[in-house]
């Protein structure tokens, strides 16, 4: 029988001070208001609580090119400059001229169709995120824990040398360079309805990383890899296992299908952690994803992995409709110290004001379209177990 587990949980208060933009959709403020849920719920006592600290630049460039790293890191924001400029500053600004060079900021993927704006503070944020994943990463080395999660990590796009897809720091390959100091095998998976590109990326060539990826795909949607028989390459030929689905995944197609899979992938591959990226945006009415799954439907995927007593890093990621971000890794940290948060948002909420117009921490979604046949979806888990007979590790 399963026994309880010591659940680490890393937070940063700073984290969600940081802002994208007025009009971008990723809020940082959805980490802050997920805490406060968990504060509110009682959760917080069951928990070991540490406070995130920044990752270095050494700990960021085992992943990173130092040219960019050295951009992000000096980047100021033309804003930030021209408030510095107004308010009587003169002094040199460092690189000035290089943060506004159009070149650099295209090459860097800084500002690039609005996703990844240079934003005040953008390396600081990245290195909250990310020292919460190595920390994570750290306290399973050190067997001080057997669940280690922050919500302020699972920035999947972010590429070795640029910024991708609302992300400028790969807090989960570095986490994953981390363990793989220690562990042979590590096992990441990825139910943010995008596809985990920059994670894949990193690890397409070998076998000591599986990655899964279950992502909405087709019509132009981003980042559009992670098609059916993208499997890896070289040593790690059929080590990139990805699940592309169309809109409209429900729970009981969707829990299914992840049982199924990841049942088959822990016989196959059989890790000794698994490193896993719970993104929100999957969840029914997001922003951007179409899928249609519920609180109970996401969380019943996070425990299911639970049962194979192999330690997990539990990751954050997307999540555009923020306060079911917050209810939804808010009740996920509940699960994972085995209780069942329900019930009313607490009216001491300091965010109580987003929750008003539905003040449940459960709320009721609408019946869509699946636009996943019962046909597709069996031959979607024939292909992948198809592509898993081949592993052995
Ligand atoms: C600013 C303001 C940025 C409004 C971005 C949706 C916006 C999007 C915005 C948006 C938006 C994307 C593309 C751009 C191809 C590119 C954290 C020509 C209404 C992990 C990243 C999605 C998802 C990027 C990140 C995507 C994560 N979708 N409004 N941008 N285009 N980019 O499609 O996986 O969740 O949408
Ligand atoms: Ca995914
Ligand atoms: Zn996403």
């Amino acid at each position: 029988m399963e026994t309880k587990k010591r659940v680490a949980y890393f937070y940063n208060n700073e984290i969600g001070n940081y802002n994208y933009g007025k009009l971008h959709l990723m809020n940082p403020k959805r980490i802050s208001m997920t805490h406060s849920l968990i504060v509110g719920y009682g959760v917080y006592k069951d928990l070991d609580v540490y406070t995130t600290r920044e990752a270095t630049k050494e700990e960021i460039m085992q992943f990173h090119d130092q040219d960019y790293v050295e951009y992000l890191s000096n980047y100021v924001s033309s804003t930030k400059i021209d408030f510095l400029r107004k308010n009587g500053c003169t002094a040199p600004i460092i690189d000035e001229e290089a943060k506004n060079d159009v070149e650099k900021k295209r090459q860097y993927g800084i500002d690039v169709q609005a996703d990844c704006p240079g934003f005040d503070g953008v390396y600081t944020f990245s290195q909250l995120s990310t020292g919460g994943s190595i920390d994570a990463a750290h306290l399973i080395i050190n067997n001080a824990a057997d669940v280690a999660i922050n919500w302020g990590g699972g920035l999947h796009h972010a590429k070795k040398g640029e910024a991708y897809g609302f992300c400028y720091v790969n807090d989960i390959v570095i986490c994953i360079l981390e363990l793989l100091k220690v562990f042979p095998r590590v096992l990441y998976i990825d139910i943010d309805v995008h596809h985990g590109d920059g994670v894949e990326e990193a690890f397409f060539t070998t076998n000591r990383v599986m990655t899964v990826s279950f992502h909405e795909f087709g019509e132009d949607f981003f980042p559009g890899t992670g098609g059916l028989n993208s499997s890896g390459e070289g040593l790690g030929k059929n080590y990139a296992v990805n699940v592309p689905l169309r809109p409209g995944m429900d729970d009981e197609s969707y829990k299914q299908l992840f049982k199924n899979v990841m049942n088959k992938v822990m016989e196959v591959f059989r890790p000794d952690v698994v490193v896993f990226q719970t993104g929100a945006d999957s969840l029914a009415n997001d922003k951007i994803g179409h899928f249609n799954l519920s609180i109970r439907g996401h969380g019943e995927c996070l425990t299911y992995m639970l049962r194979f007593n192999v330690p997990v890093v539990v990751l954050g990621g997307g999540g555009y409709t923020i306060q079911n971000v917050s209810r939804c890794w808010a009740y996920e940290t509940g699960l994972l110290v085995k209780k069942n948060l329900n019930g009313p948002i607490p009216v001491d909420d300091p965010f109580f004001h987003l929750y008003e117009k539905q003040n449940m921490l459960h709320v009721p979604i609408q019946q869509v379209e699946n636009k996943n046949s019962k046909e597709d979806l069996n031959k979607i888990q024939e292909e992948v177990f198809k592509q898993l007979k081949e592993v052995d590790a």
